[in-house]
């Protein structure tokens, strides 16, 4: 034989994003509702492990499970901060940051989880709040990443309803693989 199954791809557990051409206002209300369940869902995918189990990568050479949330949070405080410069300024640059780097900082690294559970908690409440009082043009609004060109709030919407079910996917997937 020289076929073999094809390994599942531990860092895309549901694909990659990909963006579609528009989106309906029952799209966008479905997205927003993404955002609004992550925090129940990130602290249900949790809960209950233990320490050992939070220290786990969920693939070889990933994240553990503990800096993945709080990955999580600090990719939504950046996502938040941008919807709200895009509705406050005029197709505005936004400053990346480097996931990689933040995720090994002290407070990402080895706190417990609760404490970004909390933080998403009180994030999602505000960012759910924000994006529901768009009006249609908003959604038309534009920010620039440096390193990926422009992008509206369709699309950035997407792009975080996506987030949140990727990595809640991560370890929903590791939880499985390891029967816990
Ligand atoms: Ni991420």
């Amino acid at each position: 034989m020289t076929t073999s199954a094809v390994a599942p791809d531990l860092r895309y557990p549901i694909g990659r994003f990909k963006a579609e051409p528009s989106y309906s206002d029952a799209q966008r209300a479905a997205m927003v509702q993404d955002i609004a369940d992550l925090p129940a869902k990130l602290r249900a995918a949790v809960a209950g492990l233990n320490d050992s189990q939070l220290e786990t990568p969920y693939r070889d050479g990933g994240w553990t499970v503990r800096q993945t949330v709080h990955h999580v949070a600090d990719s939504h405080v950046n996502s938040y901060i941008r919807f709200r410069f895009a509705v406050t300024e005029d197709n505005p640059t936004i400053k990346p940051y480097n996931e990689q780097t933040w995720a090994e900082l002290a407070d990402a690294k080895h706190e417990p989880v609760e404490v970004s559970l909390k933080l998403l908690e009180a994030l999602h409440h505000r960012w759910v709040v924000l994006l529901r009082s768009f009006k249609a043009e908003d959604w038309n609004r534009t920010i620039v990443h440096p390193e990926r060109g422009q992008l509206d709030m369709n699309v950035n919407l997407a792009l975080y309803s996506w987030h949140c079910k990727h990595h809640v996917a991560h370890i929903t997937e590791l939880k499985k693989r390891n029967g816990w």
